[in-house]
């Protein structure tokens, strides 16, 4: 199948950074997914809190290779390949899933940050990255939905540095900047929609502020032409099985394969390479 997005999306995604598609999921496939989250006994079990500059953590869960849970099934079906083949530009491989959990008035902040600023540093040459993020909730601006700088994936690589809080964060100097340019803005989605978004655009969200729950699953992918030229904690490239769309519901009652317990990373992804900034960035 080709790319879920017509060529006005295609484009808005390579001039804004990020495209938001409404019901990428149907229903039950929507249903199925969040059931998964609830349920699965090997989220809760893996789930690390991540701390934000006030202490506050927000859950999150990683894991390498996608496996033949609805989770897995997803991160391979077509509609979503197909759509990031199209972003990138040519064949994709499966760089890493991961589910960020946000829970009720608990749930931590996320700093400005690109993802490329994390990635850069395993070895990947080019930015053809790129992340579908999936609400598994209802995303809003109260319990702490994505936000984004519509066209920052165009400034190019921005120093990050790893945080006293753990998390890797951006030069606020250049977010300031940018935000006299740039438009902020809060990518609210309902259960079931997602954002393709490119791995310069900055992005952060907020701290839960809600009596809801906000939970996401995010897929990362890397061109199969940017094999990464040193060895770290997420795959080289990898081919991909893709699979057909309808797999998704057949993989409705499949959990992740605790068997597998070893491809699940429970420590931060802060490259080691990132000095500590003593919780300042860049002295701002
Ligand atoms: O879940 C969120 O709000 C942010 C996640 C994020 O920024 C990331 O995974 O890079």
């Amino acid at each position: 199948m080709a790319s879920i997005l017509n060529e006005l999306e295609t484009n808005d995604f390579h001039k804004n950074g990020f495209v938001i598609v409404k019901n990428f999921f149907n229903k039950k496939e929507t249903q199925l997914l969040q059931n998964a989250s609830t349920q699965d006994p090997t989220i809760r079990e893996h789930l690390y809190d991540r701390k934000d500059s006030e202490g506050l953590s927000t859950k999150m869960m990683a894991w390498n290779h996608p496996d033949d849970s609805i989770y897995g099934v997803t991160a391979r079906s077509e509609k979503i390949v197909d759509t990031m083949e199209g972003l990138l530009g040519g064949e994709v491989y499966h760089y890493h899933s991961k589910i960020t959990a946000k829970e009720p008035f608990e749930g931590g902040a996320w700093e400005w940050h690109q993802d490329y600023g994390y990635w850069y540093n395993n070895g990947c040459l080019f930015p053809l990255m790129a992340t579908v993020m999936i609400a598994l909730d209802k995303c809003t601006k109260e319990n702490g939905c994505l936000q984004v700088l519509s066209g920052s994936n165009n400034l190019g690589r921005i120093d990050h540095a790893l945080l006293e809080s753990g998390q890797v964060g951006v030069d606020l100097k250049r977010v300031d900047e940018a935000k006299k340019q740039l438009e902020l803005v809060y990518c609210e989605m309902d259960p079931g929609d997602v954002l393709f978004f490119h791995c310069n655009t900055l992005h952060r969200s907020d701290k839960n502020n809600s009596p809801n729950r906000r939970w996401t699953l995010l897929c990362c992918y890397n061109a199969a032409r940017n094999d990464p030229f040193i060895d770290h904690h997420h795959p080289k490239y990898t081919p991909l099985n893709k699979l057909k769309n309808e797999e998704i519901i057949k993989a409705g009652n499949k959990f992740l394969d605790v068997n597998d317990v070893d491809t699940f990373l429970k420590r931060p992804t802060a490259p080691p390479e990132l000095s500590k900034t003593g919780g300042k960035l860049f002295n701002n």
